[in-house]
């Protein structure tokens, strides 16, 4: 499928009309080619702006992929449409758990007011957040009300994908020990919500008491006191509690302008990794590959050539080019 051939406009019509297929081919085209190609964003701009987005996190095996599942279920039969990343890890030390979520969230794909997908991690052209993004914007804009994008739990990546979020579900389990090191440091900031999954395991109460003390004393909180709440997803308890409770919380972040703050720096630094990425495509790729940067770079590191002189050759170059 040769990108300038892609009739975006068209597929954006065909997937508000509810065609899958078209979405699916939208958000390939975005893994595949980035999303900087053909103005893409520019065509979605009008259409977006609706879909409440939720992250999900915690740690792998906490229970993100059947909760998921369960609130989405829940949220289909209050009559919303929702569309769900899943984030897979790509690597072959945890690939059990993609195919895990495959069978914990297999039957979503059937329901039709949902559209599931996952998207890797590895090989993003302008990285993941920014294909995230894209992807958000595609459902939003095909009428999906809620978006749920359920993370990996692990890595640098974590924090990155929250910033495509409006509001953070962190997710906990009882039995993890400490609850330090169940919930890493900078997770616990970002949570709007928390959920002690698994809350038909012994320890529950503990886990959620402990977790209450620790944001209670956590200094960076300030004036937010986000809600814990106690659910099982697989035994389908408490859940519809927990999305009311998201739902109230997005609410409240509407009326009190956080909302609109988080967006603000959200647009902020996605416009300016948009230009970075295109900029970077147009103007810098073409001259360091014309000078092959690879050889290059392996020459520098013998010390046989300067590469801060190099990278200011470089630079010249284009600034004598674009006068
Ligand atoms: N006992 C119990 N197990 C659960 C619950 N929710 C999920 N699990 C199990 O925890 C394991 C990991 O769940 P999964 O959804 O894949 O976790 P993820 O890695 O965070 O997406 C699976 O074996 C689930 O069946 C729960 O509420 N109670
Ligand atoms: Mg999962």
């Amino acid at each position: 499928m040769p990108h300038n051939t892609v009739d975006f406009q068209e597929l954006l019509v065909r997937g508000q009309s509810g065609d899958k297929r078209a979405i699916g081919r939208m958000i390939s085209h975005i893994e595949t080619y980035g999303l900087t190609e053909n103005l893409i964003m520019r065509q979605l701009w009008a259409h977006t702006g609706h879909a409440v987005i939720v992250g999900i996190t915690g740690a792998p095996g906490a229970g993100k992929s059947t909760l998921t599942d369960k609130m989405v279920k829940y949220w289909i039969s209050k009559g919303y449409r929702v569309g769900v990343i899943a984030v897979d890890p790509s690597s072959p030390f945890t690939g059990g758990a993609i195919l895990g979520d495959r069978v914990r969230m297999n039957d979503l794909a059937l329901i039709k007011e949902v559209y599931i997908r996952s998207m890797s991690t590895r090989g993003q052209l302008g990285g993941l957040s920014l294909a995230c993004s894209g992807a958000v914007s595609i459902l939003d804009a095909c009428g999906y009300d809620i978006v749920l994008i359920e993370t990996v739990g692990v890595g640098q990546s974590e924090v990155a994908i929250m910033n495509v979020a409006d509001l953070v579900l962190v997710i906990t389990v009882p039995g993890l020990g400490d609850e330090i090191q169940a919930i890493k440091a900078g997770v616990l900031e970002i949570g709007d919500v928390f959920a002690v999954n698994k809350k038909d395991l012994p320890g529950a109460d503990r886990t959620s008491r402990e977790l209450q003390m620790m944001l209670d004393m956590n200094p960076n909180m300030g004036e937010r006191q986000p809600p814990v709440l106690m659910v099982s997803a697989e035994k389908n308890d408490g859940v519809g509690d927990l999305c009311d409770s998201i739902m109230e919380n997005y609410g409240c972040m509407k009326e009190s302008d956080e909302l609109l703050t988080r967006r603000n720096r959200r647009l902020r630094e996605e416009l300016l990794a948009y230009m970075q990425d295109r900029v970077y495509r147009r103007v810098l790729a073409p001259v360091i590959e014309a000078d092959s940067f690879d050889d290059n770079i392996n020459g520098f590191l013998s010390h046989s050539r300067n590469p801060y002189a190099w990278a200011e050759e470089i630079v010249s170059q284009i600034e004598e080019k674009i006068k």
